[in-house]
Formats: structure tokens, sequence, C-alpha cells
């Protein structure tokens, strides 16, 4: 796979930028943030190591550098809506996704890995392993690991997640960093409540409902952990942001807007 050339010079510009009151309003740090360790810190943890061996607690001083910032009630975790969370966060203006937080910022979409050769600078500017690859511990999994298990640590008051209704394969997934290293972390003695918010893909059949299917599951281990919470059907905010996204889909257009007014 690709790698990210200049992540050096993105990671400092987007660690700075995330400073200023404009970029995410709520995500500024309180206090300034010192870009050049975090970059120092990020590097150190997979530099010149076997790409394909990267351990999953190589980003631990990582997490450690960066200063915790989620405030209560704001945390917004996601599995399989990659496609819509983030603008609803954007239009809504009220959670925060681990992409939206000094954690996940930086590196959002980039690719990067370790080179093994003495004469680099420990990372590989040309080529990277495939995360999904058989056999081979990427360092993305080990930063998705960390960075998922910290903010499930972090996150205090009311949480939200929110899942995709129409995969056929489970809103709520095993195997999904959401169930491995997100729920499980939450403290039953800071998190007060769940809300599950369950979106439909557009143009997709829904699968699954609020009380079935992998959904139940969730929400039973919810209960479990002693930890209260609700189920939301097609959330009609998500909702409006899909249709703001692709507004003359069928699904967006009212019976009263294709009889069109006089
Ligand atoms: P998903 P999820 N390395 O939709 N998170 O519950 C890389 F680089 O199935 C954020 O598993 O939901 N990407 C991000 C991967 C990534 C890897 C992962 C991997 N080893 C987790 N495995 C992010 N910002 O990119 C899977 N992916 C891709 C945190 C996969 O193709 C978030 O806090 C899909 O595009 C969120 O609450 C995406 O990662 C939860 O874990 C997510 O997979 C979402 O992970």
């Amino acid at each position: 796979t690709g790698t990210t050339p200049f992540i050096k010079e993105i990671f400092l510009g987007r660690c700075l930028e995330l400073q200023t009151e404009t970029a995410i309003p709520n995500a500024c740090p309180q206090s300034p943030v010192n870009c050049t360790l975090l970059w120092d810190v990020f590097h150190d943890a997979i530099a010149y190591k076997d790409p394909c061996a990267i351990p999953l607690d190589a980003y631990r001083e990582f997490i450690a550098a960066v200063p915790h910032q989620l405030p209560a009630d704001k945390s917004m975790f996601w599995s399989g809506t990659s496609y819509i969370v983030h603008e609803y966060t954007e239009a809504a203006n009220d959670l925060l996704t681990l992409e939206d937080t000094l954690l996940g910022y930086m590196v959002d979409g980039l690719q990067w890995c370790s080179s093994t050769d003495a004469s680099s600078t420990g990372l590989n500017y040309q080529e990277c392993p495939d995360f999904w690859q058989e056999g081979c511990a990427v360092a993305s999994t080990a930063f998705y690991t960390a960075t998922s298990s910290a903010i499930g640590r972090q996150a205090t008051g009311v949480i939200t997640v929110m899942l995709d209704a129409t995969r056929t394969d489970g809103a709520y997934r095993n195997d999904s960093f959401f169930a491995k290293y997100e729920f499980p972390n939450m403290d039953p003695e800071k998190v007060t409540r769940g809300d599950i918010i369950l979106v439909n893909r557009l143009g997709n059949p829904i699968v699954e409902t609020c009380g079935t299917g992998s959904v139940a599951v969730l929400e039973r281990l919810f209960t479990e952990k002693g930890i209260e919470w609700t189920c939301t059907d097609n959330d009609e905010r998500v909702y409006h942001v899909q249709c703001s996204k692709d507004p003359t889909h069928t699904e967006c257009i009212t019976p009263a807007d294709v009889t069109g007014s006089s």
C-alpha cells in the first residue's frame, strides 16, 4: 500500500492547527502542546522496527504524552459508520470522535510504517504493508488499538456510539475496534449512560433495529456492565446530515417534493 510522503510535516501542521479554536471547536487542548516532542515520540514508537512485527503496545509512550482532553458527555464512538460520523459531528458540533481529538487528529487517514534500513529515518516513505495482510502486525493496528483503548478509558458521562443498521454482517461486530478496545475499557464508575444511535446507509435495506440481532447483544453488554443505555433507530439528526450530503437521493425527497408546489 502507499505511504504519506510528508507525514512529519502533516503531523506537525495538524498538531499546531488543532490548537487554534477555529480548527474544531471544543477540541482545542487546554494548554499548549509540544508538537515536535509528540512527533518524536510517535516516530520513535516504531522507528527501525520490522514493519510487520509492531508490538500492540508500541504507542504506549505516545498515549502518555498526549494530554487527556475529552470533556464529559462528548465522546462519540463509531463502528461501520466512518462515511457519515465525522460529517455528523462537524455539523452538529456537540460530540467528538477520536479523529476530532489530539490522539487521532494528526494521523487520521494517513498511512505510515517503519523501515529497518539503518540509513533511513526509521520510517518507510515508499511502501507499507496492508493492515489486513495475514501474519503482519502493522503500525496502524498498534496505533488504533492504543488510541481506541485510551478513549474508552477516558470517556466520562454520557457516551454515544453510532452503528450502521444496514450492515449484513452486523451493526455491532465482535472483532471491531469498538467491541475489542473501546467498550471493554469504559469504566462503569465514570460512564453514566450509553446512547446507541443506528443509522441507515441511504439506499440499503435495514437489517437490524434496536433490540434485535447484534444491537441486542450490545444492549445486554451495557446492562451487564451496569451502564444504562438508550437506543434510537434511524437517528433523524444523522439522516438530515446524510441528505445534506446527497440531497437528491430518493430517500431524501419527500412526497410533497415529488408532487411539487404550485
Ligand atoms: P470499522 P471499528 N489499521 O468501521 N478507530 O469499530 C488501519 F489504519 O470496522 C478509528 O473497528 O469500526 N485502519 C480508526 C484500519 C480506525 C485497521 C480504527 C487497521 N489495522 C479504529 N483495521 C480511524 N480513525 O481510521 C480497520 N481499519 C479501518 C476507532 C477500517 O477499514 C474509532 O474511535 C475502517 O475504515 C471508532 O470508535 C475503520 O478502520 C472505532 O475505533 C474503522 O473500522 C472504529 O473502529
